[in-house]
């Protein structure tokens, strides 16, 4: 189990967050995943979770992911 916390560019309000939010929850592994455009990041939380699979799902959304900072535990 990690937790991803991923920095986003182009989320402007809370609509931007859930399309975010629901591409990330397509990803293979990923359990709970939410956006904040107030801070442009989004979480992800899950197992065996690739940040090739995440920047993908960001960009479809429509969004560009710019970091990745994952913790395990
Ligand atoms: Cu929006």
């Amino acid at each position: 189990m990690s937790k991803t916390v991923i920095e986003i560019t182009g989320m402007t309000c809370s609509h931007c967050e859930k399309s975010v939010a629901e591409e990330l929850m397509k990803v293979q592994g990923v359990t709970l995943a939410s956006a904040d455009h107030s801070t442009g990041t989004a979480s992800v939380e899950g197992s065996s979770i690739t940040q090739q699979d995440l920047a993908d799902a960001v960009e479809e959304a429509g969004y560009q992911s710019v970091g990745f900072k994952t913790s395990d535990g």
